[in-house]
C-alpha cells in the first residue's frame, strides 16, 4: 500500500521530481512495440503494439517510490498491465530465474523472477488518473514498488527471460543487484555482507 512507513535512510519529498540518466525519448506509435524474448516456454518471441498493450487487462496499485540516492515520494496511483498478466500471456520456460527489463536507449534493470511476478509489479500507462508524462516514462513504465526506483525502467520496451542472472544498467555501475529498500540494499559492495 502507499503512504505506509518509509524505508530507513530515506527522506520524503513533495510532488514527483523527475530523475533519470540520459534524454527523454520521443514516442512514435508506428515504431513502438513491447516485446518478450529470451527463454519463453514456447521458444517464440512475443510482440504487442501500443494499441494491443492498451487493450490488455489492467489494474490499479498505490505505491511509494524510493530512489536509492535517498528520496521517497508517497502515494502514487499507477494504472496499467500487471506483470502477472504478461507472464500468463507469454509464459517463461520453467528454467527462468530472472528477467531483464529493457527500456529505450539500452537502459536495463535485472529482476529476480519472483520480484517481477510480485502482486504489485505493474507496467504503468497512467499515474493518478492521467496518461504518464514523457518525463515519467510514457507510454509504458515498469513499477516495482517493493524495490528501489532503478528497478523500474521508464520507457519500457521489452522483458527478457533469463535462465541465469545478469546485471542491468545501474547494477553494473555500483548499485545493488537486488535493491530492497527496507534493508538499504543500495550498493553492490553490500552484496557480500
Ligand atoms: N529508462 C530509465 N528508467 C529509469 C531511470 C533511468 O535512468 N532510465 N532511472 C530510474 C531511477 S534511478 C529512478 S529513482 C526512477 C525515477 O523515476 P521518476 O523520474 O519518475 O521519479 O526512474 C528509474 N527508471
Ligand atoms: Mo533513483
Amino acid at each position: 500500500m502507499g503512504s505506509g512507513p518509509v524505508p530507513p535512510g530515506q527522506r520524503v519529498v513533495k510532488g514527483w521530481p523527475v530523475s533519470h540518466y540520459g534524454p527523454v525519448p520521443r514516442f512514435r506509435a508506428d515504431r513502438w512495440n513491447l516485446q518478450v524474448f529470451g527463454s519463453t516456454a514456447t521458444g517464440e518471441k512475443y510482440s504487442w503494439t501500443f494499441g494491443e498493450v492498451m487493450a490488455l487487462p489492467a489494474a490499479t496499485i498505490t505505491a511509494d517510490l524510493h530512489c536509492a540516492s535517498g528520496t521517497t515520494t508517497l502515494g502514487h496511483e499507477f494504472y496499467g498491465v500487471p506483470a502477472a498478466v504478461l507472464l500468463k500471456l507469454a509464459p517463461p520456460d520453467p528454467r527462468v530465474t530472472h528477467v531483464m527489463a529493457w527500456a529505450e536507449y539500452g537502459y536495463s534493470a535485472n529482476l529476480r523472477l519472483d520480484d517481477f511476478a510480485a502482486d504489485r509489479t505493474l507496467m504503468a500507462t497512467h499515474h493518478n488518473g492521467e496518461t504518464l508524462t514523457a518525463e515519467h516514462g510514457f507510454p509504458l513504465r515498469l513499477v516495482v514498488p517493493h524495490l528501489y526506483g532503478y528497478k523500474g525502467p521508464k520507457w519500457l520496451r521489452a522483458i527478457e527471460y533469463m535462465t541465469q542472472d545478469r546485471r542491468g544498467f545501474w547494477e553494473e555501475r555500483g548499485y545493488h543487484n537486488r535493491a530492497d529498500p527496507w534493508t538499504e540494499q543500495r550498493h553492490s559492495y553490500q552484496e557480500d555482507e
